[in-house]
């Protein structure tokens, strides 16, 4: 269970954040109605949210995820691979240290994004992509085993990160996207298989008992609530032009 979320107000220069995704320009005025009803929607999952300012130096500080791995035990900061976004960590530093009394840090050449990293328990699947090198998933796995914790590493060729193709949603259920319906590191899994059409909603986040599902993707839905767990729908378009999910707009812990 999650008591507790961090988010960060996007900030007017996210038209210039980092995107393949060819879906034109973010509306700034949109997004923040977008952003607001997902503060609304981890509130309504029991979470106390703290909202940190806009950063107008860097357009993808609104992604707050890929900086910090926060687990039960401990507090990781990483080291992006996309130069441009190096600059947040620190800033993210603050709103963690009131929760955890120490940090652990990787360190350059190893670069990590949080968003490659997925949460299986006391397990810890690490993407190795255009972000997360092999280097930054070495580092990562020796700081979880001084915790009593584990990660391993998935090799990946076609997403931005790991859980732009791949969500837990506990109970041992699986969301997967294209490379990810059949690599083997999942096969223990139950998993379901989110169609390319709506490949966007593979990104769904599950708390405590609730799960997140980005809005106009009818078919994932459905696959979701076969669950039986409850849903919340949020429109995430604006976010989505920054390839950008549900996980990246908050650290859960
Ligand atoms: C980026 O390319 O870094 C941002 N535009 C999107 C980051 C999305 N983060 C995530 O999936 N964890």
């Amino acid at each position: 269970m999650f008591s507790k979320a961090i988010v960060r107000t996007p900030c007017k220069a996210m038209l210039e954040g980092l995107t393949e995704a060819e879906m034109g320009l973010p509306d700034y005025d949109l997004a923040c109605e977008q952003h607001q009803g997902y503060i609304s929607a981890l509130k309504e999952c029991g979470l106390q949210v703290t909202i940190l300012p806009p950063l107008e130096s860097y357009p993808d500080s609104c992604f707050v995820e890929d900086v910090a791995l926060l687990t039960s035990k401990c507090a990781i900061l990483t080291h992006p691979g996309a130069p441009s976004r190096r600059g947040e960590v620190p800033h993210i530093v603050k709103a963690v240290e009131q929760s955890y009394p120490s940090f652990e840090h990787i360190n350059f050449p190893g670069t990590v994004e949080a968003g490659d990293i997925m949460m299986v328990g006391n397990h810890f699947y690490i993407g190795l992509s255009a972000r997360t090198n092999a280097q930054g998933v070495e580092q990562l796995i020796d700081i979880l085993g001084k915790y009593d914790l584990t990660g391993s590493m998935v090799e990946m060729s076609e997403l931005l990160h790991l859980k732009t193709g791949v969500s837990y949603l506990e109970n041992n259920n699986l969301l997967t996207f294209g490379e990810m319906h059949h690599n083997p590191i999942f096969n223990q899994f139950k998993r379901i298989e989110i169609a390319k059409q709506e490949s966007y909603a593979a990104n769904s986040v599950w708390i405590n008992g609730t799960i997140l599902v980005p809005k106009g993707f009818p078919n994932a839905l459905n696959a979701i609530q076969q669950l039986g767990h409850p849903t919340i729908e949020l429109p995430m378009s604006e976010f989505q032009k920054l390839d950008g999910g549900l996980s990246c707009l908050s650290l859960r812990f």
